[in-house]
């Protein structure tokens, strides 16, 4: 047991003090500013502490990263060795050093044969970056520099850099302006809310044909390539469904414009395949990593190519031009080589295929499958989503979703346990490491937030 919690400083000097220095992500900072931001202090394995010593249940693994919990040891032994060792050294220059050599051999052993070449990032949204410039090099390098466009999805999330926020289709971040032009969008594959009176089949082959269009439109000898999450993370956790990536995949194929998976959130064990194309059964040319590349400890990000396109690259690309100081970095190769060796020999991702996931999935559907609040409950692994519908027959959603969602999570925070709301729908993706117990309490304090959520609703 932890020695009891002192802490440092009290709770609201540091939030006056944060609220005189600091910009947060995506808030109405005068707005957190008046109510203070939670101050979160320690982590062991799925909890969190903040600083009034409240424990929290973390149902979103940090931002979807920390596959392996807080407070792993044998990560943060790995980042000091590495330190002591060898700080700090680049990719530039023809060096190299022995850590992201051995984390690209154990990388490479777990992704399907047909990857070959990494470049690394410090994060997801570099890792995007880096797509849209490699993908228009290759084109170049094989003869076709027209093709430049990249299409990406309306509600997509790529990153918040200016090519990747132009990549995704956060309609509230484009309106910030500035973004990079030769960029196109199709509709998500939101059944829920947009498919109307077909099937999921249907629908899911109807939004697919949509890429086939936008690309007659644009002239496929102008389209470079096709970008989307394997199943929507940060636009509400939507997984598309069964018909729609065979179909994405046979028009990728037919009028060669590249698949580029964004695996940052999928990547790494979450549906209970490593990569969650894998899951969903496509080949992508291209996968966008992070995040659970080093469960979080320290960043890093990386661009996955596959053979077609590292051939190219390498035998006829001549020089690359692309390069960033902290690419390979030896402390986050060193972490995210400690962190895939974990998640293979403890056997963690073969456990979320298992045990844990359909585990997860069964009771979500046993506590909420005929909820008064819940229209659709959708996810694989340790990732799902909770629809909130007004009635389920119709699909029709609330009017106020969005502020029945919010409310859902801050009684989530009330109750102990960190969920994350996205217009009208709860999502769960905890560590990897969950065991049945913790699932257990996550989907019950979940329950607890939901009942209180459908009490404002009139449901309950
Ligand atoms: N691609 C995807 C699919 C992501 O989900 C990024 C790229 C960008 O990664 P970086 O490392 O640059 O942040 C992301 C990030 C949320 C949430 O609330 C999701 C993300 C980030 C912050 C919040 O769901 N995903």
């Amino acid at each position: 047991m932890n020695a009891p919690f002192e802490p440092k400083r009290q709770t609201e000097d540091y939030q006056q003090s944060d609220a005189a220095h600091h910009i947060h992500a995506f808030v109405d900072q005068k707005a957190l500013n008046a109510e203070g931001p939670r101050v979160m202090v320690r982590g062991e394995g799925l909890y969190l502490w903040d600083n009034d010593d409240k424990r929290y249940l973390d149902g979103m693994s940090g931002l979807w990263c920390t596959q392996l919990g807080y407070g792993r040891k044998d990560l943060s032994a790995a980042a000091a060795a590495q330190m002591n060792q060898l700080s700090y050294y680049n990719m530039f220059f023809h060096t190299t050093h022995p850590a992201v050599i051995e984390l690209s051999e154990l990388l490479f052993s777990l992704l399907p044969g047909h990857y070959s070449h990494v470049i690394y990032t410090n994060s997801g949204s570099e890792a995007n970056e880096v797509l849209i410039r490699t993908v228009r090099r290759y084109w170049q390098v094989v003869g076709k520099p027209q093709k430049k466009i990249m299409i990406g999805r309306w509600n997509g999330y790529h990153g918040s850099t200016l090519a990747a926020t132009a990549l995704g289709g956060m309609k509230f971040m484009h309106e910030m302006g500035g973004l990079i032009p030769d960029i196109a969008h199709i509709d998500e594959p939101y059944w829920f809310a947009q498919g109307g009176e077909l099937t999921p089949a249907e629908f899911g082959r109807r939004c697919a044909l949509q890429l086939e269009e936008k690309i007659l439109e644009l002239g496929a000898e102008n389209i470079a390539g096709f970008i989307a999450e394997p199943f929507q993370g940060a636009g509400g956790m939507i997984f598309p469904p069964e018909s729609y990536w065979p179909e994405i995949q046979r028009i990728c194929r037919q009028y060669d414009v590249l698949l580029c998976a964004d695996e940052v959130i999928g990547g790494f064990g979450r549906t209970g395949e490593w990569f969650a194309h894998e899951h969903f059964g496509f080949e992508p040319d291209t996968l966008s990593i992070a995040k659970g590349l080093t469960s979080g400890y320290v960043p890093m990000g990386g661009l996955v190519l596959g053979k077609r396109i590292a051939d190219a690259l390498v035998e006829q690309g001549g020089v690359f031009a692309h390069g960033l100081t902290y690419s390979g970095h030896p402390v986050a190769a060193a972490v995210a080589l400690a962190n895939l060796k974990a998640l293979r020999d403890e056997g963690i991702v073969r456990q979320v295929k298992e045990d844990t996931g359909p585990y997860l999935q069964q009771i979500l559907r046993e506590v909420f499958g005929n909820h008064p609040m819940v229209g659709e409950i959708q996810g694989a692994g340790l990732v799902a989503a909770l629809q909130f519908a007004e009635d389920k027959a119709t699909r029709k959603r609330f009017a106020n979703e969005n502020d029945l969602a919010w409310q859902c999570r801050t009684f989530g925070f009330e109750e102990g346990v960190i969920i994350r709301s996205t217009l009208g729908r709860m999502i769960m993706a905890p560590a990897l490491v969950a065991t049945r117990t913790e699932l257990d309490e996550l989907v019950e304090k979940t329950r607890i937030a939901v009942d209180r959520t459908a009490r404002i609703a009139g449901k309950l």
